[in-house]
């Protein structure tokens, strides 16, 4: 007997990769399956499950299926739905900017420093403006680091000087002036409203008004900072998130050689 509503034997898959047309998988090629989480401002009912249905409709996932709802207030519902995107991605084409450097040891780092610079480099970071997340430029600066990697506390030829959270670009530049940095470590983590694009920018241009941008690697880092943002804000280099201090620390004594930094 076939044909049965669970009589896999006759159902044929589509096996078909085409790396132009990816599409979410879910537990079958193309099948395109995919789970979305969103609050809507309704009651928890089922007229509130038909406009996360008709919403998930517009974000182009078919059959929507709303799989959990959680009342968060009277007038507020989160919803978990479940369905099958319609879109695809070129793979093959995208492009990414990433920073271009090779990654050194902390060892190595260090090897570099001495035999490049003879002197130990100073990095000043901070999570600047008025953002109070610390947790990811202790990540990269904290002796103990981050997910088995040293923090650059623990970098011989480093000098690294940690000034916390919410620190005013001002006192920032002021501070790495006053320690002779040669790196400047920025972290930004809220990135609502832009307020992070308009920190950064105002870093900069600070500088520049000083007289002082050529005089420091810039970095910048955090869960929403691309490569691509940091360059065109005007700092040298953008980490994201599986980001280390040797990746930094590889691109900053490499960046100061290039700038001709390291006499
Ligand atoms: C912990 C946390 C807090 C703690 C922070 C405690 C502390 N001491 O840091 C507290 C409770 C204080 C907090 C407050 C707020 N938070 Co908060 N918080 C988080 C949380 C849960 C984790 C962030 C974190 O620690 N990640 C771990 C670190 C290791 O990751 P990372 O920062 O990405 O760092 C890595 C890389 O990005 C990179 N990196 C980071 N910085 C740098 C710097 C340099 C130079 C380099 C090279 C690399 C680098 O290296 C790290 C290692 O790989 C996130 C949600 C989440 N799960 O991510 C929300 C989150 C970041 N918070 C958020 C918000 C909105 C807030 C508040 C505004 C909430 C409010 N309305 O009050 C306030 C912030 C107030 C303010 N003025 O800043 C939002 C941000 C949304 C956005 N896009 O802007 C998030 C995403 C939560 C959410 N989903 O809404 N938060």
């Amino acid at each position: 007997m076939s044909g049965g509503l669970y009589d896999m034997s006759v159902k044929s898959f589509d096996r078909t990769l085409d790396l132009t047309r990816i599409k979410a998988y879910g537990d079958t090629m193309n099948d395109g399956k995919v789970q979305l989480s969103f609050t809507l401002p309704v009651k928890d009912d089922e007229k509130g499950m038909e406009a996360a249905r008709q919403l998930a409709r517009k974000m182009g996932l078919e059959e929507p299926n709303v799989a959990g709802t959680v009342k968060l207030d009277d007038d507020f519902t989160f919803y978990v739905v479940y369905g099958a995107c319609i879109h695809t991605v070129d793979y093959e084409h995208i492009e990414v900017k990433t920073v271009e450097s090779s990654v050194m040891s902390m060892e190595e780092v260090n090897d570099y420093i001495r035999s490049h610079f003879g002197r130990k480099l100073v990095f000043v970071g901070a999570s600047t403006g008025t953002d109070a997340h610390t947790v990811g430029i202790d990540a990269i600066m904290n002796r103990k680091g981050f997910a088995g990697h040293y923090g650059l506390e623990r970098y011989e030829m480093i000098e690294a000087y940690n000034l916390g959270a919410q620190v005013e670009n001002e006192d920032f530049v002021r501070k790495a002036v006053a320690l002779n940095a040669d790196v400047l470590l920025v972290s930004q983590t809220v990135t609502q409203k832009d307020v992070h694009i308009q920190n950064m920018t105002e870093l900069i241009e600070l500088l520049e008004a000083e007289g002082l941008r050529s005089r420091f690697v810039v970095i910048c880092g955090g869960a929403r900072i691309t490569h691509e943002l940091a360059k065109e804000l005007g700092f040298d280099a953008g980490f994201g998130p599986r980001k280390f201090a040797e990746d930094v620390a590889s691109f900053a004594v490499e960046e100061m050689t290039r700038r001709g930094l390291d006499r």
